[in-house]
C-alpha cells in the first residue's frame, strides 16, 4: 500500500516465529469470539442499547455488504467520526469486514481536522451521527465533501440523512445476507494495514498510524492477557472510543476476545462513570487520571456501590504517586498503569507487581520482542542507568512509519526503525519506566493530545497576531491546558474570546484545542539559535498561575 511503511522482513519472520504475528485479520478474530460467546452480551450503552455477540457479528456483516454495495472497496479509506454509541463500534466491525481502512476520528473533531484527514488520506467515505450534543455533522461533512471530491460516501447514523447520504440505521434493518453472500466479502492481507490511528503526540501537525491486522490482533490479545480479562470481564470505556486504548488496549477488542461485556458510556462525567461502576457491576475501568481525581474526589461516592471494581486501567497522562496511593484504600480496587501510544509502544504494570512498582512507575514493555532505549536525544546515545532520557521502542506492534510522511518520518524513526517517541522516561531499578516529560512540542489536556504547531498555524491566520506560541500551563484537574502567547500586529487587539471565536467558527478546529488563557507580549525570548524560547514561556506561564493562586 502506496504511504505504509511494512516492518522489514528478517523483523517480521522473526515476530511470525516467536508467535506474535498469527497472520490472522482483525474480522477473523472478533468472527471467532462472535461464534464461540454467540448469545452472551458484548456491548451495552450508556445510551440503553444492548448487543449480543451474535448480533454484533451478524450487524457488522450486514453493514459490511451494504458497505461493498456502495461501492466501497479493500482499501477504502473511510473516516469513522461518532460519539460513543453502539453504531461506532458496528461500523467500525462492519468497516474492516468491508476490507476498507476506518480513520478514528474523535467527535470532537471539526472540520479543520475532518478535512485534513480525508485529504490526507483521500477517503472516500466519512461515517458520523447526524448531530450530537447541538452539533450539525452533516453540514460538517458537506463542507468537507465541497473540498474533497474523493469523499463520495457520507454514512450518517441518528437522524434523518441529507439527499445523498446512506442511512446506517436503515442499513442495519436491512438483511441483505439473505440476497448476497458474506462469503463474497473480502480477506485482507494481514501484514497491511488495518486502521489508521491518529497520533496524540507528535510535534508538528498529526499525523496517521497505520497499524496491521497482524500488528493490532497482537495488541489487542497480550493486552487482554496482561489485564488478565476473561467471560467475567466487565469493562467502562467512557473515553472517545476511537481512542486506541478504549479499541485495543485492551480495550473493545481485547474485551470482545476474551468474552466479557464492553459498557460503552458517552458521559465521562465521575458521577454517570460511578452510576454505570454500580448498575453493571463493572470490573474494569478505563479511566485518564482526570477522571480517578474526580471519582475521588467527588463529594457523593459513598453513595455508590462500587465493590465489583477490581481493575482501574490509567494512562494517557501521568498518574501522581499521591493520587495512586489513595485508589485502593477509598476506591477497593487496583490501579493498572500504562504509558500508551497510538505509535504501538505499550508499557504496562503487571497485576502481581510489588507495590513500589505498581504506583511509582509506568510499566514495562508489553512485548518480550519490544525493544527500547533511554537515549540522549542530541547524541542518540543510552544514557547511564536511572538517568533521564528520551524513549526509543521498536517491536512487533510499534510502527515503522507514519502514514503518508516521508519527511516527518526521517525524522521520528531512527535509521535502524526506533520510534522516537518524545516522551522523558527514566529506568526504575525494577526495570520499569518512569515519565519524567517530554521534549516533542504537544500539550497533553487530560490524555488528550494536542500539537503546539498545529494550533499555532491556525493562531497565526488571525488578521491581528503578528506571531504566537502555544504553550502547556500546569492544571490541578486536567494536568495541563494551552495557554497562547502572542505579538499583536500594530495598533492591533485581541481578547482570548475574540480568537477563539475565531478559531471555532472561522478555522473550524475542534474546542478542546481552543487556548484557555492568553498573553499579548512585545516579543518572545529566544533561544540561542533564535527559535522562540518555549520553555522560557512555559515557566513564565506556570511561574504566574503559582503566584495568582497564592494571592
Ligand atoms: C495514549 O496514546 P496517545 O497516542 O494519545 O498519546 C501518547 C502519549 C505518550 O507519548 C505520552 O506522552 C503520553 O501520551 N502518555 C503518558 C502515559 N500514557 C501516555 N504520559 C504519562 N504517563 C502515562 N501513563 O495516551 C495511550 C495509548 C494506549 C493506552 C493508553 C494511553
Amino acid at each position: 500500500m502506496e504511504g505504509f511503511i511494512a516492518w522489514p522482513r528478517e523483523f517480521a519472520q522473526e515476530y511470525r516465529k516467536a508467535g506474535y504475528w498469527i497472520d490472522k485479520t482483525i474480522p477473523e478474530v472478533m468472527e471467532e469470539s462472535f461464534v464461540k460467546f454467540g448469545s452472551r452480551t458484548a456491548l451495552i450503552t450508556s445510551q440503553g442499547t444492548e448487543y449480543t455477540y451474535e448480533e454484533l457479528g451478524a450487524l457488522s456483516t450486514r453493514l459490511a455488504l451494504h458497505l461493498k454495495n456502495l461501492g466501497l472497496s479493500p482499501s477504502d479509506r473511510l473516516v469513522l467520526q461518532m460519539p460513543n454509541i453502539a453504531e461506532v463500534v458496528i461500523s467500525y466491525l462492519a468497516t474492516l469486514k468491508a476490507g476498507a481502512i476506518p480513520i478514528m476520528a474523535l467527535s470532537a473533531h471539526r472540520e479543520a481536522e475532518i478535512g485534513y484527514f480525508a485529504e490526507l488520506s483521500e477517503a472516500r467515505a466519512l461515517g458520523i451521527a447526524a448531530d450530537w450534543r447541538g452539533f450539525d455533522y452533516q453540514d460538517m461533512a458537506a463542507s468537507v465533501q465541497a473540498k474533497n471530491p474523493n469523499l463520495k460516501m457520507v454514512l450518517v447514523t441518528k437522524g434523518t440523512p441529507n439527499e445523498g447520504y446512506h442511512s446506517i440505521d436503515a442499513m442495519l434493518q436491512d438483511p441483505i445476507e439473505q440476497r448476497v453472500d458474506p462469503k463474497s466479502l473480502p480477506r485482507p492481507d494481514p501484514d497491511l494495514p488495518a486502521v489508521l490511528l491518529l497520533s496524540g503526540g507528535t510535534t508538528g501537525i498529526p499525523k496517521l498510524i497505520p497499524r496491521t491486522h497482524n500488528d493490532y490482533v497482537y495488541n489487542f490479545l497480550r493486552n487482554a492477557e496482561i489485564c488478565e480479562l476473561d467471560e467475567n470481564t466487565v469493562s467502562l470505556i467512557a473515553i472517545p472510543q476511537e481512542h486506541n486504548f478504549a479499541l485495543a488496549c485492551p480495550g473493545l477488542m481485547g474485551v470482545l476476545s476474551k468474552g466479557g461485556c464492553e459498557i460503552l458510556s458517552d458521559n465521562p462525567s465521575p458521577q454517570a462513570m460511578m452510576e454505570l461502576i454500580e448498575r453493571y457491576k463493572v470490573t474494569h475501568c478505563v479511566a485518564v487520571p482526570t477522571m480517578i481525581v474526580g471519582m475521588l474526589n467527588h463529594s457523593q461516592r459513598s453513595m455508590f456501590n462500587l465493590s465489583s471494581l477490581k481493575t482501574i486501567l490509567t494512562g494517557g497522562s501521568k498518574l501522581n504517586p499521591e493520587i495512586a496511593v489513595r485508589i485502593r484504600p477509598e476506591l477497593g480496587c487496583e490501579v493498572q498503569q500504562v504509558l500508551g501510544m497510538a505509535e504501538g509502544p505499550l508499557y504496562w504494570i503487571r497485576l502481581n507487581d510489588p507495590e513500589e512498582v505498581k504506583l511509582h512507575t509506568q510499566g514495562r514493555p508489553q512485548s518480550a520482542g519490544d525493544e527500547f532505549k533511554i537515549v540522549d536525544p542530541t547524541t542518540g546515545k543510552e544514557v547511564d542507568a536511572g538517568k533521564v532520557g528520551e524513549l526509543w521502542c521498536r517491536g512487533p506492534h510499534t510502527i515503522r512509519g507514519y502514514y503518508r510522511a516521508p519527511d516527518h518520518n526521517a525524522r521520528a524513526f531512527t535509521d535502524n526503525g526506533f520510534y522516537k517517541s518524545g516522551d522523558l522516561v527514566r529506568l526504575h531499578h525494577s526495570g520499569n519506566v518512569v515519565v519524567e516529560g517530554r521534549i516533542k512540542d504537544c500539550i497533553n489536556r487530560g490524555g488528550e493530545k494536542i500539537s503546539d504547531e498545529e494550533v499555532e498555524n491556525h493562531i497565526l491566520a488571525h488578521p491581528a497576531v503578528a506571531n504566537c506560541a502555544y504553550v502547556a500551563m500546569p492544571d490541578p484537574v486536567l494536568g495541563e491546558r494551552a495557554c497562547a502567547y502572542v505579538i499583536l500586529r500594530t495598533k492591533m487587539e485581541l481578547t482570548l474570546k475574540a480568537l477563539n471565536d475565531f478559531l471555532l467558527n472561522e478555522r473550524r478546529i475542534a474546542k478542546f484545542k481552543l487556548p484557555e488563557r492568553l498573553e499579548v507580549l512585545d516579543a518572545f525570548p529566544l533561544t540561542a539559535v533564535g527559535k522562540i524560547n518555549k520553555n522560557a514561556l512555559r515557566d513564565k506561564i506556570a511561574g504566574a498561575i503559582g503566584q495568582e493562586r497564592c494571592a
